[in-house]
């Protein structure tokens, strides 16, 4: 597909989707969620590539899904978007981590979306929020679950109900923010980031995710059996190997995801 909505470079291990609509602040339209689920399949498949970053521009991460384009939507019309079910559904259990880097606004389905990454890092100053109820509905991809599982249910009351945002320095401090870092350096610290996942073993990788993922919707005895599960089976793998003997040698282990 030729994207005209997001843009997408690799380097080292490491791939970059921008989302790129400038005119809208990068608002989610259906053309973007088709490029981003395409990117996104093709990506999951590649095995060179272990980590993803998200980013958007300076002045907006993402305004939230196109109110331009929901406008003259029935319910109707929203139940038959499948496509916009698989997306969300396809970014909340992607195999691979994916490092969010936010900067200028990051509302509604654009929160949704960096909340459905694993990490979080955003430029100082970073506006970010559920504003959904501002224009009469509530949010859709996630929002009032992954927000009350990171800020606790009173705070993702306040900003649910009241729309209003929150910067990016309030956020880190309640947990939803990884690290804030000044203007313009949100990506770069993304890339170090992600270099420094995209060096660890992808097998581990994915299941570290999945069990860190199975914390948020099981209780803790099952969480606990789970991760005991995906730990054994670590021991059947070469990266396993690789990764002890490279330590008693003392060396750095190259991991090939076997
Ligand atoms: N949609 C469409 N266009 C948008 C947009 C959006 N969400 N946000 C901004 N734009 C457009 C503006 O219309 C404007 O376009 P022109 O008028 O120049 O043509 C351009 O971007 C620049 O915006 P502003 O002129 O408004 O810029 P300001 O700096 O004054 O204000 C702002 C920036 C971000 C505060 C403001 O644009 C704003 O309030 N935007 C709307 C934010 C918002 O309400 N977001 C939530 C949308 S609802 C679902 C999953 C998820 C969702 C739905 C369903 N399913 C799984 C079913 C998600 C829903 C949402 O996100």
């Amino acid at each position: 597909m030729d994207h005209q909505t997001i843009a997408l470079s690799t380097e080292g291990g490491v791939a970059t989707i921008t989302l790129n609509r400038p005119e809208a602040l990068n608002a989610l339209n259906q053309r973007m969620v088709s490029e981003l689920t395409e990117v996104l399949s093709m990506l999951a498949k590649n095995d060179s590539v272990r980590c993803l970053i998200l980013t958007g521009s300076e002045k907006a991460f993402c305004a939230g899904a196109d109110i331009r384009e929901m406008a003259g939507q029935s319910a109707v019309d929203m139940i038959r978007t499948e496509h916009l079910h698989t997306f969300w559904e396809m970014v909340g259990r992607y195999p691979k981590p994916i490092v969010a880097a936010l900067s200028g606004y990051a509302l509604g389905g654009g929160l949704e979306l960096a909340m459905s990454c694993d990490i979080i890092l955003a430029a100082e100053g970073t506006k970010i929020g559920q504003p959904e109820i501002n224009i009469g509905i509530i949010p859709g991809g996630g929002g009032t679950q992954r927000l009350t599982r990171a800020v606790g249910k009173y705070k993702a009351m306040e900003m649910i109900l009241t729309g209003s945002n929150i910067t990016a320095e309030e956020a880190r401090s309640l947990g939803l923010v990884n690290r804030v870092v000044p203007v313009g350096q949100h990506l770069e610290e993304a890339k170090k980031v992600a270099a420094t996942i995209a060096s660890k073993g992808p097998v581990a990788l994915k299941l570290a995710k999945q069990a860190i993922n199975r914390a948020q919707e099981s209780a803790l005895s099952e969480g606990l059996e789970y991760e005991r599960e995906l730990f054994y089976l670590l021991f059947a793998t070469k990266d396993k190997d690789e990764g002890m003997k490279a330590f008693l040698e003392k060396r750095r282990p190259e991991f090939k995801g076997e």
